[in-house]
């Protein structure tokens, strides 16, 4: 087996303990006292979130604030005071980071599968993604910081494995103190994939309301360009901490983007492993055609803050629907803000 040096993910024999992390989150929580109560947070910080600008999501249904340059949802507000103030990474924690609607589910997916596969084998019958939904497996950092639950963090085995949306300076201990896997996705794509979404609270909802609120920057964790940037600028600062992904490029090439995954992550496939498929049993695990179907991700709502259909995370899975859904005047238009935007940094979503 190929060995990375000094990498506290080096010894895969070691991960063979049920104690050894990333374990199923869902596996766990619940377990832990809070440190205060959801209503103590809204409290605490209460005068900083009313004297923020103010804006309601292309949904209709949820109140935007304006924190530090990024809108986002009210609620999550007194969550990224915390995670500033509060969030403690390990030297291996693993962190996986998107902007909504650009391929979270499946990056989720594919980093539990590959960190935890000592433990839990791709092929094996009994893996978790085969009876929970790839966001059950991991910690959703916000959710637990806007609720006073960050012991429950604590109370994880090593390596740790969580999720955030959060832009990078709500989470900016992540960098350089632990590892972080981003994923970015055509924007067209992302508005076409989070009207489809939205319209599962609100079949009314016309497509323009999400295009609109994404031109203009106005959406839960947005701008986009801000988001993506931010991630972008860190992967070529530190390249050993930031691992920058494209859905697109995932998708042409799943196989070897997973091994792209593993060795950043310092544990790459030993020939025995490739020998026998392993990095192709973590493709089929986590592909949209497999997970699409299991129970896990046809049955149940995604949490209480969100009561939308599980299925609703796998609706096309590919790149380029939004052809179907913007004339080409509208996708020049998204396509030029977002150039404007990102203009003289070197970042193009277009490879
Ligand atoms: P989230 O932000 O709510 O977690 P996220 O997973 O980032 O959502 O994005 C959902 C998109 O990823 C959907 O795209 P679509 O609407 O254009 O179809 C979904 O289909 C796609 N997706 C989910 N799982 C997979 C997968 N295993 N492979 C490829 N695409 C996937």
């Amino acid at each position: 087996m190929a060995t990375p040096p000094c990498s506290p993910h080096s010894d895969l024999a070691s991960m063979a303990s049920p104690k050894q992390g990333p374990i199923p989150f869902a596996d766990t929580h619940g377990d832990t006292n809070l440190v205060s109560s959801p209503e103590q947070r809204k409290e605490e910080h209460a005068d900083v979130i009313t004297a923020l600008p103010s804006a309601w999501a292309a949904d209709g249904l949820r109140k935007l604030r304006r924190y530090q340059g990024f809108w986002l949802r009210d609620i999550f507000v007194p969550a990224a005071i915390n995670l500033q103030q509060r969030f403690e990474p390990r030297p291996d924690d693993v962190i996986v980071a998107s902007f909504p609607k650009c391929g979270t589910t499946w990056l989720n997916a594919l980093t539990f599968a590959t960190m935890a596969r000592a433990v839990y084998p791709p092929a094996g019958a009994d893996h978790p993604l085969l009876r929970l939904n790839p966001h059950q497996c991991l910690p959703f950092l916000e959710a637990l910081f806007k609720d006073g639950r960050e012991a429950e963090l604590e109370a994880l085995p090593s390596p740790r494995l969580m999720n955030t949306h959060m832009p990078l300076p709500v989470v900016p201990r992540a960098l350089p103190g632990c590892r972080v896997v981003y994923i970015c996705r055509d924007p067209k794509d992302m508005v076409v994939s989070l009207w489809y979404f939205f319209r599962r609270l609100r079949p009314d909802l016309p497509f323009s309301s999400v295009f609109e609120s994404t031109c203009d920057g106005k959406m839960s964790f947005g701008p986009v360009w801000g988001h993506v940037l931010g991630y972008w600028r860190a992967a070529i600062a530190r390249p050993d901490k930031v691992l920058f992904l494209r859905y697109e490029e995932l998708l042409r090439d799943p196989a070897g983007h997973v091994r792209r995954l593993a060795g950043f992550l310092g544990m790459p496939f030993s020939a025995a492993e490739e020998e026998t498929g392993t990095v192709n049993s973590i493709v089929q695990l986590c592909s949209f055609g497999n997970l699409k179907d299991l129970e896990a991700n046809k049955i149940g709502r995604l949490d209480p803050l969100l009561p939308i259909p599980r299925d609703a995370l796998f609706r096309n899975g590919a790149s380029g629907d939004w052809v179907n859904h913007m004339t080409p005047e509208m996708a020049s238009r998204l396509d030029d803000i977002v150039a404007e935007k990102i203009r003289g940094t070197g970042f193009t979503f277009n490879l």
